[in-house]
């Protein structure tokens, strides 16, 4: 008996590749959580950057409680099962009226994690519509073969490696995904998805939990690590994360560190940019 997804979903995501919307949050906390990551970035220069955008859970403690919270778990729970580890936390942020735009693409591409099952749960922070850049989704091809990628490094595209899919995407048939603010968006690792300019006057934000289950093998790295956030893991592929005390607790945030440049050389791994950027504390957003 699933916990919080009604059967309907759990198949319309098997075939569809995604599932949308879900309650994660009300707008309130959505609302406390965007005024937290605002004071974050006014205090530290502007809009986040670099590795302060991904494996973020060990840097802020609201969002190290998000990855925990009972619902999201329940619902991931009915998707991969009762033992859980969240792998990392990403942030899409698209500032008003700016030109950048995610390409198509497939996690499963990059990632070097051997599952099937992981599930990406696309949170909300603020509205997410046409207009802003909403992602689009490619029904049912995650059950395809994978698609060929290629390295483009466009200037706006802010995807690292500026991975797009080499094969003509029917943009006719892709689903727009439109979700209210504390809404979220639940999809596969290998759904073809993209996302637009945002030509609102608001910054389109969205956090993104990816949550794995524990036999999952790296395999583009000996070391890995995830937070352990629900069950037991009888596997120890991953090193278990901190869980933060505080904001900017110093046994996470050096944690972090480690892990965030063991995940930077997982994504540029095989690129010209290998070497140069695996070090540089710069590159603007490492998914
Ligand atoms: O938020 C977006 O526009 C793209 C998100 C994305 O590519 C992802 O979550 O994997």
């Amino acid at each position: 008996m699933p916990k919080t997804l009604k059967p309907e979903a759990i198949e319309g995501l098997r075939r569809d590749g995604f599932h949308f919307p879900i309650a994660a949050i009300s707008p309130r906390q959505a609302a406390d959580y965007r005024q937290q990551l605002e004071t974050f970035e006014a205090a530290n220069g502007g809009a986040l950057t670099g590795a302060n955008r991904f494996k973020t859970h060990l840097l802020f403690k609201w969002l190290a409680d998000l990855i925990r919270a009972p619902y999201i778990l329940d619902t991931v729970e009915d998707l991969i099962g009762p033992d859980i580890l969240c792998w990392t936390t990403h942030w899409f942020i698209k500032e008003a009226r700016s030109p950048d735009y995610v390409s198509w693409h497939q996690d499963n591409n990059y990632w070097g994690l051997d599952t099937k099952n992981l599930v990406s749960v696309w949170i909300a922070l603020s509205p997410a519509t046409v207009e802003s850049g909403c992602m689009r989704m490619l029904p049912g091809s995650h059950l395809a073969p994978p698609m060929p990628h290629v390295d483009t490094s466009a200037k706006h595209n802010m995807l690292t490696r500026g991975q797009t899919i080499d094969v003509d995407i029917d943009e006719r048939k892709a689903v727009n995904i439109e979700v209210k603010t504390g809404d979220a968006a639940l999809f596969a690792y290998e759904i073809a998805h993209a996302s637009h300019p945002n030509h609102s006057g608001d910054r389109r934000i969205a956090v993104v939990l990816r949550y794995i289950p524990p036999e999952t093998r790296q395999t583009l790295s000996d070391w890995d690590s995830a937070a352990l956030v629900r069950g037991v893991d009888n596997y120890g592929h991953f090193e278990h994360e901190p869980e933060p005390a505080c904001d900017l607790d110093p046994v996470a945030v050096a944690f972090h560190k480690k892990a965030e440049e063991q995940q930077r050389k997982i994504y540029f791994q095989g690129t010209e940019w290998q070497d140069s950027r695996v070090s540089s504390q710069g590159v603007a957003s490492p998914y």
